[in-house]
């Protein structure tokens, strides 16, 4: 089940010039509203971009941050860098300024692309770093730098297993980790999962939910479709059930992907207005575990199934996952042909199938190392195999159940959030002493983050409260991370080292 791939090579050839000469040159690569891009302009554009950013002083190897919403803007950055051999980088774009002065420094970047609507949170950044900072420049004016670079760009040749682009990924504790994914990633996941389990070929149109900045929008919403020659739908707004639908009904694509939080909405959308999902071959949903009833009432109010499935930014996608001739409601599936799968105990030894453990995985697509941080890549990246963080166990009948974090980290809508973020968030409001932040599940049964706060005085607990550290979260945090819930205790349990018992809270 490996992929073959020759030993000098650059990744955008398959995925981009190929395909004018298999005569996919007048194909829509890219639909959106506004605009669709062809194949021919696509690999002029990427080429015109790896230009620019030569021009603008980038050499091989340079990282490349690029925060940029849903546009094509993304695929000409993305791709022009990694023709050029620079390595792009493109985070979370719901992040706020000191995460983004964080990113700045640790990847040393040495040009910072940003979609204009992004100017309130990368100012500011830039800024706080002074002359630290890397020269920034907005799309616009990319654009416009473009325009003005030759059409005309060799591809810089690499083997399968050298850095291509990095992905990061937030832990419990500490920073975002850069993982470091090679040439070789890519393909092996749009040929695993894109085109053996989902089947997906030059006849689909693929829609995502979820944001390119996603490991799992990125492979959906880019990789597969550019891999097969397809066509991507891309959307620049926050999904919502009804630009979701809309998209649907106007684009008619043919395979959907979304998170478990937008499902959930979808579904109580529906309820009240019918809506043509006639042209959706398959749905797909990753990010955290999609509950069997919403399996169940999706089929009902759409006739299509919702494929479940488990990835990592890490392994860059799904690795064990359901098919359409081979789902089981409420579990992740089984592991996709090529990852390898194993449940191990707090010794390392495979447990006995039905008891749970640590999900450890081996991918072909798994980034190699995290960025300077030689000792969580140590922890997660050991012989070859991947620690997820997991706890999973098998079925009777070998599908895997998924059974919560092995840490404390939420996921929320799909997004991680860490519950000590939240808890330093909040203690930066001049009222709270002391908070800890675990999860809770809401009336869909999806995770969200609940507040247990102790005020500096007790006495101005009340819904006045709650509300101010709420708009407090929301104003300092990524939107959706602020607590949905807020309790007052007196005080919280802690270890004789003063470390926050979460599991105590939970119980
Ligand atoms: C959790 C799931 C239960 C799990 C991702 C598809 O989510 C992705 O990557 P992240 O690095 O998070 C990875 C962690 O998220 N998780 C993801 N999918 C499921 N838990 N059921 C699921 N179906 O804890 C995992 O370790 O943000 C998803 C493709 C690419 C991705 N990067």
């Amino acid at each position: 089940h490996s992929v073959e791939l020759s030993d000098r090579f650059n990744v955008a050839v398959p995925f981009i010039d190929r395909h004018v000469g298999e005569g996919r040159g007048a194909k829509a690569a890219i639909r959106t509203s506004t605009e669709s891009v062809s194949y021919a302009d696509l690999a002029e554009r990427v080429s015109r971009a790896g230009n620019a950013l030569l021009a603008a002083g980038l050499r091989p190897g340079d990282r490349l941050l690029m925060v940029v919403k849903d546009c094509p803007a993304f695929f000409y950055l993305f791709w022009g860098a990694i023709k050029a051999g620079i390595v792009p980088v493109p985070p979370n774009t719901l992040l706020r300024a000191p995460d983004y002065a964080y990113m700045f420094e640790d990847s040393g970047c040495r040009l910072v692309v940003y979609s204009p609507e992004f100017t309130g949170e990368i100012g500011p950044a830039l800024e706080q770093l002074g002359a630290r900072a890397p020269n920034a420049l907005d799309v616009d004016g990319f654009l416009t730098a473009m325009a003005a670079a030759s059409p005309a760009l060799e591809a810089r040749l690499a083997a399968p297993e050298d850095d291509c682009f990095w992905l990061y990924s937030s832990g419990s504790t500490g920073r975002p980790k850069g993982a470091v994914h090679a040439h070789r990633d890519m393909v092996v996941t749009s040929e695993l999962y894109g085109v053996r389990v989902l089947g997906i070929s030059e006849t689909d149109v693929s829609y995502s939910a979820a944001k390119l900045f996603f490991a799992y929008g990125l492979g959906n919403g880019m990789t597969f479709p550019l891999w097969v020659g397809g066509t991507a739908i891309l959307d620049d707004r926050r999904p919502t059930p009804e630009t979701t639908f809309s998209n649907i009904e106007t684009f008619r694509p043919t395979i959907y992907y979304g998170v478990p939080t937008l499902y959930a909405a979808q579904l109580a959308a529906l309820e009240t207005q019918k809506r043509d999902l006639s042209s959706l071959r398959a749905c797909v949903s990753a990010g955290e575990a999609l509950p069997a009833d919403m399996f169940r009432r999706w089929k009902e109010q759409t006739g299509t199934t919702i494929l479940d499935g488990i990835g990592s930014t890490e392994a860059l996608h799904i690795f064990i996952g359901n098919r359409l001739d081979d789902c089981r409601p409420g579990t992740s599936g089984k592991p996709v042909p090529g990852y390898e799968a194993r449940i191990l105990d707090e010794n390392g030894d495979p447990v006995a199938r039905g008891e749970s453990g640590r999900l450890w995985i081996k991918a072909e697509s798994a980034a190699k190392y995290y960025w300077n941080k030689p000792e969580k890549t140590a922890e997660t990246m050991v012989n070859g195999w991947l620690n997820t963080g997991d706890t999973y166990r098998q079925d009777e009948d070998g599908y895997f159940i998924y059974e919560g974090r092995s840490d404390d980290m939420l996921k929320v809508g799909g997004i991680w959030c860490s519950p000590v973020e939240i808890e330093n968030c909040l203690v930066g409001h001049p009222a709270v002493l002391e908070a800890a932040v675990i999860g809770q599940t809401d009336e869909q049964s999806l995770i969200k983050p609940k507040a247990i706060v102790v005020l500096k005085q007790p006495g101005d607990a009340g819904a006045a409260m709650t509300d101010a550290l709420m708009a407090h979260c929301k104003r300092t945090l990524a939107p959706y991370k602020y607590p949905r819930w807020i309790e007052y205790v007196p005080e919280l349990p802690k270890t004789a080292t003063g470390k926050i018992q979460r599991f105590r809270l939970r119980a």
